[in-house]
């Protein structure tokens, strides 16, 4: 059978996620050291290890069907590979900066002025939607330094906690795009690689699903146990199972981790006690 062949860097800031994503989602295979390729034991699949900008050409080649890249990577490359999913992880955001000292009044302060980036295209592009004309410095790394050793005015880099800007004297003024780690594909994968791939989404899914909801138990008194369902419906119905203590039940459900503290005092309000949260490992809804 043919074997998915999934790209994810070799090393880096996407590797960690990237293969605990994998891993979750239960294919098993070595973490290769040295190796380019190793083939996952339980799963029709095999992983590529790569440099990141290069797996979008890996795709368009053919040689890889699909890949987590960072999404800034993706738009940069223009390549020819589907938006698979956001795989929310290795967050950042690109933006533009410029020398602290700079008075910034707005987009205008570029017309005329040097960018340096390592995001030609992205930056092109975004230059053009604001109708600005400026010069664009493409240089692969240390970005930051540019505009100190007087190489340009400006650049566009990736930001994550902001502190390689303030540390090199600059101040974030514009968020050109916000990033994360994505899923990507080649949209002429076979059939049977299809359904591959339908299955390890499928599988991802559970897990990222796992990750948002957390499985709560409480105690209750019996009256207040429809109020409470209203807060935390769960899947389909909480499970209510009385309690020994007459007048009381034992509700269990699941809550989403977005809303959960808010949950948590109407809950309280609503009398419940012995509040229990767990990790869920795997949801499949
Ligand atoms: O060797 P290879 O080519 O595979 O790796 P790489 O060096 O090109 O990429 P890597 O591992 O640095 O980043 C891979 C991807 O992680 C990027 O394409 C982004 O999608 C994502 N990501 C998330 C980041 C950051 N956070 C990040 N902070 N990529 C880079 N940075 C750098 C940034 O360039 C800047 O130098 O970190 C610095 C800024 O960080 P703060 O925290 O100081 O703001
Ligand atoms: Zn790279």
């Amino acid at each position: 059978m043919d074997r998915l062949r999934i790209a994810i860097q070799k090393s880096g800031r996407l590797q960690e996620g990237s293969l605990a994503l994998l891993k979750e989602s239960g294919l098993v295979f070595s973490n290769g050291r040295e190796q380019l390729k190793t083939q996952v034991r339980n799963f029709p699949a095999e992983i590529l290890f790569l440099r990141d900008d290069d797996i979008p050409q890996y795709i368009e080649d053919h040689v890889a069907d699909v890949g987590i890249i960072g999404e800034n990577v993706r738009l940069e490359k223009g390549k020819n590979n589907d938006l698979i999913k956001r795989l929310d992880f290795a967050k950042c955001r690109l933006s533009v900066a410029v020398p602290k000292a700079e008075e910034y009044k707005g987009i205008n302060f570029f017309q005329g002025k040097n960018i340096a980036t390592s995001y030609p295209n992205i930056v092109r592009e975004f230059l053009e939607q604001n109708k600005i004309t400026a010069g664009i410095h493409e240089i692969s790394g240390s970005v930051e330094i540019a505009p100190g050793i007087g190489l340009a005015d400006a650049i566009c880099d990736i930001v994550s906690t902001g502190s390689t800007l303030l540390s090199n004297g600059l101040k974030e003024v514009e968020v050109v795009l916000q990033s994360e780690a994505v899923l990507v594909a080649d949209p002429e994968i076979s059939e049977a690689k299809k359904t591959v791939l339908e299955n390890l989404l499928f599988r991802i899914e559970a897990v990222q699903s796992a990750k948002n909801n957390k499985y709560i138990l409480l105690n209750c008194p019996n009256d207040s146990v429809e109020k409470i369902t209203n807060v935390i419906p769960g899947m389909k119905s909480p499970t209510v199972m009385p309690l020994s203590r007459k007048g009381w039940s034992s509700l269990h459900s699941v809550v989403n981790e977005n809303d959960f503290w808010e949950k948590i005092d109407l809950l309280k309000s609503f009398g419940a006690e012995g509040i229990l949260v767990i990790p869920i490992e795997k949801m499949i809804l």
